[in-house]
C-alpha cells in the first residue's frame, strides 16, 4: 500500500455508490442479503467476542503472576478459562476468517455477484448471534466450569454450573457453521465466472472449499455429542454414566471427532490468506500451486483420522493409540508441504515488508513451531509426559493464535483498502505486527518450558519454582494485549480520516482487485471472464508496480 502514493484519487467521486452507501438505515443492515454487508455484521460480532475472550485471558495471566491463588478462587479460575476457551474457539476462531473475509471475498474472487444462497447467509448470521447470546448469557450468569471440552462425567453428573445453556449456544452456533459451509460449497460449484476453472481458483477460495467440507461433515458430530450430553444431564438418560452402563470416554471420542477436524477449520482459512498475501507481496507466482491445493484437501481428509491423539491417556486400546500416533505424523506431511511452498514462493521474490506481509511471515514461523511441537505430542512416550501440561497450551496457542490470528490480521490489513475504501498508516501497522510477534513469543514460549518441567494446565496456583516462567508469560501478555488493541485505534482512525484507496493498491492479480474499492453492491459492472491461471506476478510484459489498466477487468 505504501507503493501507491496517489492512491485514492483515481477516478473516485465523493458521492459514488458502493455497498456501504447503498443504504444507511439500521434495517438496511439487519435485513441485508449482500455478502459484503453480512461479512461486516460478523466482523462486528467476532471483534466483540475476541476482546471479551481476551479480557478473560488477561484475568488468568494476572492470577498466575504469583504462585498463590490470591486473585481468583479455584472455582472462579475454572469459570474464567472456560469462558475464554468457549468464546475464543466457537465465537471467534471458527467463524473468524470464513465468515468475514470468506463472505466478503469468495464471490468477488470467483467473479460472482453473490453467494449461492444469500438469505441462508443472513440466516446463518442470526443463528450465530443467537448461539453467541445464549452462551454469553450462560457465561455471565454464573459461568461454566467444565473447560471448553465439556468432558463427561463431570459435565453431566457433577458440575453445578450452566453447562446446558452454554452447550445449547454452541449447538445453535454449529448450525450456522454448517449453513455457511453449504453456502460456500454451492457458491464455488455454481457461480464461478466464465473461464474460472477449478485449477485457476485463488488458494484462498480453495481454502474456503476445504474448510467448508470439514464444517459440513464434522459439525453434526459435535451437535450429536452435545445432544447426548443434554439428554443425560437434563433427563438422566444413561449414556456416559458408567454406573448405569454408560461410557464416559465415548464423549471424548465424539468430541474430538469434531474438534480435531475443527482445528483445521481454524487453520485452513489462515493458510489461504497467507498464500494470497505472500504471492502478492513477494511478486511471485505461488510455488507448486497444485501441491498447495492437494495439501489442503489432504489436510481436510486426514484431519478426520487423528482424533485419538487427544486420548492417549484415556485408556483407549494401545493399538488404537499406535495407529493414531502414526496418522498424526502423516498429517504433518501436507502441512510441511505448505510451509515448503511458501518458502519457495518467497525465494527470489521482490519482497515488500508491508504490514500484511509482516503478519504473514509471522504466521509461517509460528505455525511451523506449533506444527513441530504437535509432532512431539503425537509421539506416544512424550505425550504421556506432556499431555495436560502447559506444553499443550503452548502448542495450540502457537497454531491458533500465532498462526490463525496472525493470518486473520494479515488478511484484514491486506483487504482493508478493498473493504473500506481507505488506507491506514503503514508505520503504525508494521509497529503493531512486530509487537504482536514479540508479545506472542514472550507469552507462549515460556509455556513450552513450563509444560516440559511439569506445570499442569488449568491450575490457578502452583509451586514457587515455576514463578519466573509465569511472570515472563504474563509480561508478554501485556505486550500482546496492547498489540491487539493498537489496530483498533489506527484502523478506526483510517475509517474516519484515512486516505482513499485506489482499486488495486497492491497491484494484486485477483479478481477482487478488478472492481472498485469499496465494491458496488453487485460487485462487477459486467461479469468478468478469466483467461489464465492466478498469480501472474512475474511474467514478461507485466510490470509489477504499474497500476492495472482500468479497461482490462479480467486479468485473473
Ligand atoms: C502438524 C499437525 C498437528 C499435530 C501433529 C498435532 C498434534 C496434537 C496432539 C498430539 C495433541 C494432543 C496433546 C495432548 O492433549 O496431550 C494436540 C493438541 C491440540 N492441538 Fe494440535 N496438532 C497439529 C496441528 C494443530 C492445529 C492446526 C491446531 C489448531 C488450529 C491444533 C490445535 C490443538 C488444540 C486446540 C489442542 C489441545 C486441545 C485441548 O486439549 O484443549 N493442532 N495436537
Ligand atoms: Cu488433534
Amino acid at each position: 500500500m505504501g507503493d501507491a502514493p496517489e492512491a485514492g484519487l483515481l477516478g473516485r467521486e465523493p458521492g459514488e455508490r458502493n455497498y456501504l452507501t447503498a443504504g444507511t438505515t439500521v434495517r438496511s443492515w439487519l435485513l441485508t442479503t449482500d455478502h459484503k454487508r453480512i461479512a461486516l455484521l460478523y466482523a462486528a460480532g467476532i471483534t466483540f467476542f475476541f476482546f471479551l475472550g481476551g479480557a478473560a485471558a488477561t484475568l488468568m495471566r494476572a492470577e498466575l503472576v504469583t504462585p498463590a491463588g490470591d486473585l481468583l478462587t479455584a472455582d472462579e479460575y475454572n469459570r474464567t478459562f472456560t469462558l475464554h476457551g468457549v468464546i475464543m474457539v466457537w465465537f471467534f476462531l471458527v467463524p473468524s476468517i470464513p465468515t468475514t473475509l470468506g463472505n466478503f471475498l469468495l464471490p468477488l474472487m470467483i467473479g460472482a455477484n453473490e453467494v449461492a444462497y444469500p438469505k441462508l447467509n443472513l440466516f446463518s448470521w442470526y443463528l450465530w448471534l443467537a448461539g453467541g447470546l445464549l452462551t454469553l448469557f450462560a457465561l455471565l450468569a454464573g459461568g461454566v466450569d467444565t473447560g471448553w471440552t465439556f468432558y463427561t462425567p463431570f459435565s453431566t453428573l457433577y458440575s453445578n454450573s450452566h453447562v446446558l445453556l452454554a452447550a445449547a449456544g454452541v449447538f445453535v452456533a454449529g448450525f450456522s457453521s454448517i449453513a455457511t459451509g453449504i453456502n460456500f460449497i454451492a457458491t464455488l460449484h455454481l457461480l464461478r465466472a466464465r473461464g474460472m476453472t477449478w485449477m485457476r481458483l485463488p488458494l484462498f477460495a480453495w481454502a474456503m472449499y476445504a474448510t467448508s467440507l470439514v464444517m459440513v461433515l464434522a459439525t453434526p458430530v459435535l451437535a450429536m455429542a452435545l445432544l447426548l450430553l443434554f439428554a443425560e444431564r437434563a433427563f438422566g438418560l444413561p449414556i456416559f454414566d458408567p454406573r448405569a452402563g454408560g461410557d464416559p470416554v465415548l464423549f471424548q471420542h465424539l468430541f474430538w471427532f469434531y474438534s480435531h477436524p475443527a482445528v483445521y477449520i481454524m487453520i485452513l482459512p489462515a493458510m489461504g490468506v497467507v498464500s494470497e498475501v505472500i504471492a502478492c507481496e513477494a511478486r511471485r507466482r505461488v510455488f507448486g500451486y497444485e501441491f498447495m491445493v492437494y495439501a489442503m484437501l489432504m489436510i481436510a481428509i486426514i484431519g478426520f483420522m487423528v482424533w485419538g491423539h487427544h486420548m492417549f491417556i484415556s485408556g483407549q486400546s494401545p493399538f488404537a493409540s499406535l495407529v493414531f500416533s502414526a496418522l498424526s505424523f502423516v498429517i504433518a506431511v501436507p502441512s510441511a508441504i505448505k510451509v515448503f511452498n511458501w518458502t519457495g514462493t518467497l525465494y527470489r521474490g521482490q519482497i515488500r515488508f508491508s504490514t500484511p506481509m509482516l503478519y504473514a511471515l509471522g504466521f509461517v514461523g509460528l505455525f511451523t513451531l506449533g506444527g513441530l511441537t504437535g509432532l512431539f505430542l503425537a509421539s506416544l512416550p512424550l505425550d504421556v509426559h506432556l499431555t495436560d501440561t502447559y506444553f499443550v497450551t503452548a502448542h495450540f496457542h502457537y497454531i491458533m493464535v500465532g498462526g490463525s490470528v496472525s493470518a486473520f490480521f494479515a488478511g484484514l490489513h491486506f483487504w482493508w483498502p478493498k473493504i473500506t475504501g481507505r488506507l491506514y498508516s503503514e508505520t503504525l501497522g508494521r509497529f503493531a505486527a512486530v509487537s504482536m510477534f514479540f508479545g506472542f513469543n514472550f507469552t507462549f514460549f515460556p509455556q513450552f518450558v513450563l509444560g516440559y518441567l511439569g506445570m499442569p494446565r488449568r491450575y490457578h496456583e502452583y509451586p514457587p519454582e515455576f514463578q519466573a516462567w509465569h511472570v515472563m508469560s504474563s509480561t508478554g501478555a501485556v505486550v500482546l494485549a496492547f498489540a491487539y488493541l493498537w489496530p483498533l485505534c489506527y484502523l478506526g482512525w483510517s475509517l474516519v480520516k484515512g486516505e482513499r484507496a485506489s482499486d488495486n493498491p497492491h497491484d494484486a492479480t485477483g479478481l477482487e482487485w478488478q472492481t472498485r474499492s469499496p465494491p458496488p453492491t453487485d460487485n462487477f459492472a459486467e461479469p468478468p471472464i478469466v483467461t489464465g491461471p492466478p498469480y501472474r506476478y512475474h511474467e514478461e510484459g507485466y510490470a509489477p508496480h504499474a497500476p492495472a489498466a482500468a479497461d482490462e477487468p479480467q486479468r485473473p
